[in-house]
């Protein structure tokens, strides 16, 4: 591998661990849904039963994945909805400037609209050809590859448009608000001004 391709503090680990806080929900896809809302363009709520966020059209993307943790795993090729598919389903406000990612049990985090509409960006449902795992997210997780992974919601459940920022669970709790692995983002107190919610 190309040593280029891993930012600075970083390691390739054997084996591919799995990490998230607390347990692992179960998935009932009878009471399962998923929401958009906040500042929608209608002003109203999306809410996509398990059927239809299932036969959403899927893209295939390949990406590293770098925990702030220090491990990083290579070349996950990940397979699911793209955020602007979401967002032609269920459009923002135009004034949208950042989304909140929700999770079960609600776990959250942040991201800039630039983030949230990167090329790289996905609503992952499959890892490596094969349903995601429970542990992995299943049935859906966001992968945001160029930034640290705790922003990689696993089990996602909501999409909140915002029109202005507010940190997620671990951006709260002294992690970077914006987190680029490439510019070693990791704690709060490297933010300068207009990286955070003042
Ligand atoms: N819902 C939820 N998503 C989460 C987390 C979590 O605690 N809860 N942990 C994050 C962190 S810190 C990392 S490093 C990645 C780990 O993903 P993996 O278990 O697929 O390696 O998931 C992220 N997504
Ligand atoms: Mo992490």
């Amino acid at each position: 591998m190309e040593e280029s391709r891993l930012p600075p503090g970083q390691y390739v680990p054997r084996g591919r661990p799995v990490i998230h806080y607390g347990r692992v929900p179960q998935f009932r896809p009878e009471t399962w849904n998923f929401k958009v809302f906040g500042a929608t363009a209608s002003g109203e709520e999306h809410c996509f039963a398990w059927a239809e966020f299932e036969s959403l059209p899927r893209a295939t993307r390949v990406a590293d994945f770098h925990c702030v943790t220090k491990f990083s795993l290579m070349a996950n090729e990940w397979r699911g909805v793209t955020p602007a598919t979401l967002m032609a389903a269920a459009p923002p406000d135009p004034g949208v400037s950042h989304v909140m990612i929700w999770a079960e049990y609600g776990y959250s985090a942040n991201l800039r609209m630039s983030d949230f509409t990167a090329p790289e960006t996905l609503f992952a449902m499959e890892l490596d050809e094969k349903p995601l795992t429970a542990e992995r997210g299943h049935p859906v997780r966001i992968v945001v590859p160029h930034l640290y992974a705790w922003k990689s919601v696993k089990w996602v459940r909501a999409v909140e448009y915002l029109l202005e920022d507010r940190r997620g669970f671990w951006e709260e709790r002294g992690y970077h608000n914006v987190a680029d692995p490439w510019r070693e983002q990791r704690y709060s107190y490297q933010e300068e001004p207009g990286e955070g919610p003042p």
